[in-house]
This record gives structure tokens, sequence and C-alpha cells, in this order.
């Protein structure tokens, strides 16, 4: 059982007209998704409409909706006590209507399924939506004997990512590890996701699936609807025994190594190409990758490229999508300087509907609190109808020279970028026919690559990123 993103209905392919830089039209759909960390469903289900629709996204990646502790931290989200649909991000009325007015446009909701724990508190406390809860205790849902006492560490939580069975049945950072191994525990966590699913989502991202026996999620997935997309989050570690194969079986899993990849060549200032020719090391089947530049704890931790990079930051999510590996995802959340600050909330507490049809459209000094908006980004954006243009083709080797780098979707469409801090000119052997292209990383086709007798010239300046394709003819 394979349940991959470009498996569901979310990918619907359409044939773009020739037109010069023209947006995507309604019917057109990628297999680019975007993480809307910490943005409420009203706003999503505007998101939809106003940008995420016509760019031609696929789907969206949402912050867990269920109840949870209460608190003005982020990561409160992550703490479940019920599973009710009612948070600080919104009502269940309110997610339900986000996932119909995106559907409406064509853009998949996937919801971030919090199941391997509940709640870390130690003494007891009343959720956002009143549930009362303990630890281990959640009055109609679970009872102490649903979790697991895992024993081997003197405060049950894990020590040690080497030893397996910490992982999987000790506490992650004090969170009451869920026993998924028990019928009524399984039963519980499906009812939760059918009940998604009956308002219309996709699928779900398993949040610290690493921490859920493998065997676990596929008796859980066995349990929906074939035709459910399902990420796993298997944070692939050095050394450690559970690794994200493993989960392929319930699905696709996020693959850490290639944000890893991705990220380096921007510290060290040279860019690196991948051995097309074989599978890539370290990395799960391309078809069942889920990709991305940084997520909401990588940017937090381990990235070594976020939107404080500017122009950088743009530059990987352009190779990222330009890529022939993997499914997509843009990360788009909100400036901060202490990594638990939440989103900014409103006078009643709930966390405050801003969207981004009149955000950011590129790198700026963000205040914290600011959302960065980056799906919009002049510079990012257009990419996604790049990705429909290229379809298929396979990424042929590139040119590199200095720090500038470009290659080629054959016959389809081709990227150039820049990090060097002086202008670079790259010329790239294509099969691309020749013709005017659009930059279509430069709004109104304001700027153009010609195609002269296979070869394409570009022209960079310092951090800038280009992109041409077929379905982009300049007039
Ligand atoms: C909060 C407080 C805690 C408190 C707790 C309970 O911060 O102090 O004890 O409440 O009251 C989020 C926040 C947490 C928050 C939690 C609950 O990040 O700060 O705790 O909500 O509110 C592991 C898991 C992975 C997990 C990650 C954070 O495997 O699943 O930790 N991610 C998800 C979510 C995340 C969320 C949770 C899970 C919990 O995305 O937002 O937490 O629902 C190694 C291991 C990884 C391990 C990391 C971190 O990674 O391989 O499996 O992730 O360490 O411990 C290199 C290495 C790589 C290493 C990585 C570390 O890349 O190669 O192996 O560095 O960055």
């Amino acid at each position: 059982m394979k349940r991959t993103v470009a498996a569901g209905a979310i990918l619907a392919l359409a044939a773009l007209s020739l037109a010069a830089c023209s947006s995507t039209d309604e019917t057109t759909r990628s297999d680019v998704g975007v993480q809307l960390f910490q943005m409420p469903w009203t706003a999503i289900a505007d998101e939809c409409e106003s940008t995420l629709g016509p760019a031609g996204y696929g789907w969206v990646l949402t912050s867990p909706p269920q109840e949870s502790i209460t608190g003005d931290e982020w990561w409160v989200s992550y703490q479940p006590v019920s599973y009710q649909l009612d948070s600080r991000l919104g009502t269940r009325d309110e997610f339900a209507d986000m996932v119909k007015r995106c559907d409406a446009v064509g853009v998949g909701i996937i919801a971030d399924a919090v199941i391997n724990h509940m709640s870390g508190q130690s003494a007891p406390g009343t959720g956002f939506a009143g549930s009362a809860y303990e630890h281990h205790s959640y009055p109609g849902l679970y009872e102490p004997a649903d979790f697991h006492d895992c024993g081997l560490t003197g405060d049950n939580d894990i020590r040690n990512y080497r030893d397996r069975a910490q992982v999987q049945t000790c506490e992650l950072v004090n969170l009451a590890d869920l026993d998924t191994s028990a019928p009524r525990v399984r039963a519980t966590i499906v009812a939760y996701l059918n009940d998604l699913l009956s308002l219309g989502v996709a699928g779900f991202r398993i949040d610290a699936a690493k921490h859920i026996a493998a065997t676990d999620v596929e008796a859980i997935v066995a349990e929906l609807p074939a035709n459910t997309t399902i990420m796993s989050e298997v944070i692939r570690g050095s050394g450690e025994p559970v690794l994200p194969e493993e989960y392929l079986g319930a699905g696709s899993v996020f693959e850490f190594t290639y944000a890893r990849d991705l990220g380096i060549q921007f510290v060290s200032g040279s860019f690196t190409e991948p051995d097309l020719s074989n599978e890539r090391p370290q990395h799960v089947p391309s078809d069942q990758a889920i990709v991305f530049v940084d997520n909401h704890d990588t940017e937090r931790g381990e990235a070594q490229i976020t939107y404080r990079d500017g122009d950088a930051y743009a530059m990987a999510n352009v190779l990222m999508l330009a890529d022939d590996y993997g499914t997509p995802v843009v990360y788009s959340g909100y400036a901060f300087s202490d990594r638990d600050a939440g989103a900014k909330t409103t006078a009643s507490g709930t966390i405050e509907p801003v969207g981004c049809a009149e955000g950011a459209h590129g790198p700026q000094d963000f205040a914290d609190g600011d959302r960065t908006c980056i799906h919009v980004w002049d510079a990012i954006a257009p990419m996604v109808a790049f990705r429909i243009a290229v379809g298929e083709a396979p990424r042929l080797p590139g040119v590199m020279v200095d720090d500038a780098y470009a290659f080629e979707r054959e016959g389809r469409g081709a990227v150039a970028v820049n990090q060097g801090e002086s202008e670079a000119t790259l010329t790239l052997p294509t099969t691309m026919p020749d013709a005017t292209y659009c930059d279509v990383l430069v709004p109104e086709c304001a700027v153009t690559v010609t195609v002269d007798n296979g070869t394409a010239t570009f022209t960079l300046a310092a951090g800038q990123s280009s992109a041409i394709h077929v379905e982009a003819v300049a007039r």
C-alpha cells in the first residue's frame, strides 16, 4: 500500500496555454504544498482563494487542529488534550469551511495529526476548549492504562535515540506516550482521523511518527480510506535504528537528508550536483519523499538556511522546486527571535487571522511576528507554474561557473541561480526550443532569456534566481 501525494486526487495537471508569463488557470494543479505554520483556518481559507489557488499550489499542511493545553507558545498545538476541533487556530465550523473553500479552488488540506502522545504537563489542567485532563488521563478518551510506562530511563523520557525501545515506548520531552499497539488506542485515533476525513481533508502529516512503531502506523492507516495521503515525520538521525524507510508501507515520509544537502551548499558557498544517474544515497525513493528547505522545527534548530537568509533562501526554494526528486513543500511561517514565541494573538487569545494576499513579495527585514509569506514571494510562487510546465521531464546535469549554477528539465524549462557577490553570466546548453522566454521570477516579463541555437544565456545579478519554461514565451 502506497499513499503518496502524487497518487492522491491532488495532482490534476491540465494544459497551460502558451501565454506571456501567464498565471495558472483555475483547473491547473501542481504537486507543490505549502506549510502554513500557525495560520488560523479563516486565514487559510482566504489564502486558498487569493494566492494558493491562482498560483497552482496543490495542498496546504496546517498546524494541528485538535484542542490543546493553553499557553502562549506555538508548541501548545503539539500537546493534545482532546480531539475536539477547537483551538487557538479556530473552531470546528471554521476548519470545515476552510476545507470546503480550499477544495473548491483545488487545494487539498493535509492536517497535522498528533497521535503519538497527549500532553506533557505534570500538573492537572483544563484545555483550550474546557476539557479537564491529567498527564495520563483524558476523560472520555484515554486512561492511564492506554499509555506506555517504559521504565527504561529515570523519568521515562527518551534519553538515547540509538535505543529503539526508548524511542518508541518512552516519552518524547515528557509527552504522555500512547500505547499505539493497543486496539482501544488505535480505534480512538482512527475515529479522530476519520472525523477529519469526514470534513474533507486529503490526508495527514503523522507527527513524531518515529516514536510510533511503523507497524502501528500501518495498522492505523489501514483503517482509513485507501486514498488518504500520509506523510510521516521521521527525522533521519545519525546512527539511529529507527529509519524513515520503515514507514514507507504507510505512505510518504519527510526526507530530512534532502534539506541538509541543500542547505549546506549555502553555508559552504559552493553548489554540488547530485549524481543524477543513480538513486540519491540516504534518501527514500523520489515518489515517497516529501522535500523541504526548512520546517517549523528546523528553522528553530538545525536548518542552515531560513527566511532570514533572504535571496539565498529564495534560491534554495527555486532549486528544490525545479528538481525532479520528491514532492516539495514550501515553508511559510512568521518571524521570531524567541524560539518559543507564538504567532500574534487577538485580544480574545486566538491567533490573528493574517494572510498573505497583501503580504511581503520578497525578502524583508521582518519584525517579530510578521508573517514571512514565502509562498507568495516573486522568486518562489512562479516556480509552481514552472513545475507544472516541466511535468515529468528529467533533470539534466547542469553547469557551474564560480558561484552560479544552472540546470535544465529536459526540453521544458531551466533555472539559474547566483550566490556570488557579483554579476555572473552562465551559458547552458539546452534542448529547449529556440525562443525568447520570460524570466518568470521577474514580474510582468520585464526580463527575458533567449535560447539561441541550443544555448540559454543567463545574466544574473548577485543573489538572483532566474527561471524559464516553455509555457512562458515572451510575446
Ligand atoms: C515543549 C517544551 C519541552 C517540554 C514539553 C512538554 O519545549 O521542554 O518538555 O513541551 O511540556 C514541539 C516543540 C517542543 C515542545 C513540543 C510539545 O518542538 O519544544 O515541547 O512541541 O509542546 C524529535 C522527534 C520529532 C519532533 C522533534 C521536535 O523525533 O518528532 O523532536 N518533531 C515533532 C514536531 C515538533 C513537536 C513534536 C514532534 C512533539 O515537529 O514541533 O515538538 O509533538 C534528533 C533526532 C530527532 C529528534 C531531534 C530533537 O535529530 O534524530 O528524532 O526529533 O533530535 O530531539 C541533527 C541530527 C538529528 C537530530 C537533529 C536535532 O540533524 O542529525 O538526528 O540534529 O535537531
